[in-house]
């Protein structure tokens, strides 16, 4: 303590004129308890400043800096008014600050939409600082916002991908420190999106020139690439079907249930089509010559699983439409219908396609 009164001292002098400074040390050794107790203040005050000050800034920037990934996302029991969701998810971080965050309640937003607002709520358990640390949640999820979960569901349908921020308020308690810190759980996540569905195919195809009981006259599979992450239950779907323009018919598809995972997205599916379009476009070009593959687009128009309406797929669903090629030419084939260009122009049938369409072509 000496050397530090010297120094203390000697500071002084330069500010104090000469003849104060006998008066300065005999106050300095009279009152040196005033600046022992001066000097613990400090002390504690910047064992306070660390630890109040630097400890939630080291702990909050440590948070910032770690990295959270989506491994996978499940949505089951979807009903009308709410879901069960299960997120698969990993946090990784250096590793090097030793501290437990508190269980917080994360919203859910999209980040590329204002103003942010969330589409679900999360409750993540609290973890620790481990480097990798994999944290799996699975709750009951009602739906706060219809319109924002919608749109959620809408982005994940029509992009490639998209970003969604898990953001939530919790503490931080860091060993040896018995008070804890406020911090923000802040992450921004890039999901792949299902693209449209682009790239769905329809398989096993069969055509029936009379509707059977259903009133159905097309039946089929069809196969949905998965490109995303997520299982999503969707239920029965029915999808208005277009033809060059023109509205000719539903096809509904059945029990979806939305995966990732190499063939597994493969549903029957079945429509009642109005003929006369379909059998006008077989006669035009190029569908006459292409074996008869016509491009239907589909766009969602209800969605009902285990009899409850789901809004918020449907409504997803509806604000596109995806091209999907029907080989209604091969089917009709197998019926021993064949069209040849310029259509059936009064002959019912043909057993042979190319004697059909050369006949044909010289019709103009
Ligand atoms: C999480 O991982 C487990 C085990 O691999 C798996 O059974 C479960 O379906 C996954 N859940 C999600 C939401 O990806
Ligand atoms: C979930 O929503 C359905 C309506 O869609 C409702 O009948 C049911 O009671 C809800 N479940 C809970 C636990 O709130
Ligand atoms: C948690 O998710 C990971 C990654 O999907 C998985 O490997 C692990 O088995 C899951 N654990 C549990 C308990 O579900
Ligand atoms: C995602 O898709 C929606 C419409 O489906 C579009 O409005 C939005 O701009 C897209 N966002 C990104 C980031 O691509
Ligand atoms: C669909 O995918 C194909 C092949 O990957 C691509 O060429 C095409 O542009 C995509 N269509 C849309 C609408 O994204
Ligand atoms: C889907 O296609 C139909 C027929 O071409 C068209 O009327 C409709 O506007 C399209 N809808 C969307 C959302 O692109
Ligand atoms: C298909 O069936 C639905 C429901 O029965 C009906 O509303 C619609 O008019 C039918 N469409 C055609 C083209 O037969
Ligand atoms: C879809 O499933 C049906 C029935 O299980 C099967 O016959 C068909 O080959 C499958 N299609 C594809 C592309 O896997
Ligand atoms: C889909 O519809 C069929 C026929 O109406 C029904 O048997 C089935 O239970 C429905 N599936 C779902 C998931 O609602
Ligand atoms: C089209 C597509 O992206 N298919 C993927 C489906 O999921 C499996 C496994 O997750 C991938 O290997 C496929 O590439």
């Amino acid at each position: 303590m000496s050397g530090d009164d010297k120094v203390s001292v000697s500071q002084t002098e330069n500010v104090y004129d000469k003849p104060r400074r006998g008066k300065i040390v005999n106050h300095c050794k009279r009152f040196w308890w005033v600046h022992l107790i001066v000097c613990i203040c400090v002390i504690v005050l910047a064992v306070c400043l660390v630890i109040f000050v630097g400890v939630p800034k080291i702990a909050q920037s440590k948070l910032d800096a770690a990295d959270l990934s989506i491994d996978g996302i499940v949505v089951t029991n979807t009903q009308s008014q709410n879901f069960s969701m299960a997120i698969n998810s990993t946090i990784r971080t250096d590793g090097s600050v030793h501290a437990n965050i508190d269980g917080f309640v994360g919203d859910m937003y999209l980040e590329d939409l204002q103003p942010h607002t969330p589409f679900a709520s999360i409750t993540f358990p609290a973890t620790t600082s481990e480097a990798l640390q994999v944290v799996n949640v699975s709750q009951f999820i009602p739906i706060e916002n219809m319109a924002a979960f919608t749109t959620f569901n809408t982005w994940l349908q029509n992009n490639d991908s998209l970003r969604v921020t898990v953001s939530g308020n919790t503490y931080v308690h860091v060993s040896g420190i018995s008070k804890a810190f406020p911090v923000t759980f802040i992450k921004t996540v890039t999901m792949p999106g299902l693209r449209g569905f682009n790239g769905t195919t329809v398989t096993d195809s069969a055509i029936s020139l009379t509707p059977d009981a259903n009133g159905d006259n097309f039946k089929g599979f069809v196969t949905i690439p998965n490109y995303s992450i997520v299982t999503f239950e969707i239920g029965n779907a029915s999808f208005h079907n277009y033809l060059l323009g023109e509205e000719i018919g539903t096809v509904y598809v059945d029990n979806i249930v939305l995966r990732p995972g190499i063939a597994v997205n493969n549903f029957s599916m079945h429509a009642n089509i109005s003929q006369g379009p379909v059998l006008t476009a077989l006669g035009d070009k190029p569908y006459c010559q292409n074996g008869g593959v016509i491009p239907f687009q589909l766009r969602g128009k209800t969605v009902v699983n285990h009899g409850q309406p789901l809004s918020y797929y449907a409504d997803a669903l509806a604000t596109a439409n995806q091209t999907v090629e029907l080989p209604i030419g091969g089917d009709l084939k197998a019926l021993n219908l064949v069209i040849p260009c310029g259509g059936l122009g009064g002959s019912s049938s043909s057993s042979s396609t190319s004697s059909a369409a050369s006949s044909s072509s010289t019709s103009h």
